[in-house]
């Protein structure tokens, strides 16, 4: 799968239909065809072909605030992560909790490539080829229960080897949530990897979500504990400061951030004299994520 890289790519490439095909139960409301038929078409409403970065770029440029506050603290720091023996806890309302290793999380699933934009709340962007695992798919070993609403996710904690923890620059371990529908979307997923390599540690090894539609600060890394809950749990950046960054935290050009416009964005990589791209609604992903927010003020989803 390697050398698909060095063809050309479209979006049609990610996944390949009988994936979509097979998961029937998990896309509530939405037929399998128009979800296969929505992801190939979403590129297509963007305008353009998804020109991936490179890996240079996307693994050193980085926000991961264990390792330090800068760009490239987590590229100098995250050697030090151990990601020796990883398990994930998954407990709350499931029917099977405990301790998953990767090997537990991963048997008899196919790993998938895709292309995804990535939006950051500070208004620069990537667009990151992944490997990975449906959420979804994870999350059916374990068994959802009935009464499940949310998602609550934690990273790691490893004092020695995380600067950033031990000089506390914000609390940890940081946590992040997801309503259970966003959840189980097809969209959304578990990486553990990036250009067909091994998720690098500051991105997030060995396994980290990704929600594209979503602030990046919503695709919590290192994973640690998974819990499925009743109530909507609460996340690090809410917690800092509620009135900048809310639960949903979806891409949306016409709200801005207190302190600055969300309409357009950076693009990494482009050099120093790259024009702004304008900000997509959903991230670009809107004909297939829309739905999930019908009813509600999308001005307030910040
Ligand atoms: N545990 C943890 N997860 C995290 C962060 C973090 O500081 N700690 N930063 C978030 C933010 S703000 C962004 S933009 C993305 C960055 O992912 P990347 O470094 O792979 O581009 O990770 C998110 N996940
Ligand atoms: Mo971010």
């Amino acid at each position: 799968m390697a050398n698909r890289w060095t063809n050309t790519f479209t979006t049609a490439d990610i996944t390949p239909e009988p994936l979509w095909l097979n998961r029937r139960q998990l896309i509530a409301g939405l037929g399998a065809a128009s979800v296969a038929g929505g992801l190939a078409g979403s590129a297509h409403a963007a305008g353009e072909a998804l020109e991936p970065n490179s890996f240079e770029d996307i693994t050193s440029y980085n926000n991961y605030y264990e390792f330090g506050t800068g760009k490239s603290d987590p590229a100098e720091n995250a050697a030090a992560l151990d990601t020796s023996n990883w398990s994930i806890a998954i407990d709350g309302l499931v029917d099977r909790p405990g301790d998953y290793s990767l090997a537990d999380l991963t048997d008899g699933l196919t790993e998938e490539e895709r292309i995804y934009r990535f939006r950051c709340v500070e208004a620069w962007s990537m667009v990151v080829p992944w490997n990975g695992y449906e959420l979804a798919d994870l999350l059916a070993k374990a068994g959802v229960q009935a009464g499940a609403r949310y998602v609550a996710f934690e990273t790691a904690v490893q004092p020695e080897a995380m600067p950033g923890v031990r000089r506390s620059v914000i609390p940890f371990p940081y946590v992040e949530g997801l309503r259970l529908d966003e959840a189980m979307h097809p969209l959304t997923m578990m990486a553990t990897g990036i250009y067909s390599k091994p998720i690098p540690n500051q991105n997030g090894a060995p396994i980290r979500l990704v929600v594209p539609w979503k602030y990046g600060f919503k695709s919590i890394k290192s994973i640690v504990r998974i819990t499925l809950t009743e109530e909507e749990p609460p996340t690090t950046w809410q917690n800092l400061n509620a009135r900048e960054y809310g639960f949903y935290a979806n891409v949306n050009p016409e709200v801005s951030h207190p302190r600055w416009s969300q309409a357009s964005e950076r693009m990494i990589g482009g050099g120093l004299f790259a024009s702004r791209q304008e900000t997509l609604m959903f991230n670009g992903y809107a004909d297939e994520v829309a739905g999930l927010y019908e009813g509600m003020d999308l001005s307030k989803l910040y």
